[in-house]
């Protein structure tokens, strides 16, 4: 049964829409994620992923390779 975990993030470092499409789409096309988003506006962004596949430190080292820094945020 997967196990998806939805977590808010905080991003830095995005300067336009297209920054926040591009990680969107790097993490949607990462292994084990499920839905992702970004928005540049409220430089906030979501991913949910399966547990079982990979887990928050991939998806935030995703989102730093691309020159980005994602920080879990609470809400
Ligand atoms: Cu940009």
């Amino acid at each position: 049964m997967p196990t998806v975990k939805k977590v808010p993030l905080a991003i830095e470092g995005m300067h336009c829409n297209s920054c926040a499409s591009g990680i969107q789409m790097v993490l949607q096309s990462t292994e084990g994620v499920v839905n992702a988003s970004a928005d540049y506006g409220s430089k906030k962004g979501e991913v949910e992923f399966d547990e079982e596949k990979t887990n928050l430190d991939n998806v935030i080292k995703a989102i730093e390779q691309l020159g980005y820094k994602a920080t879990p945020s609470g809400s």
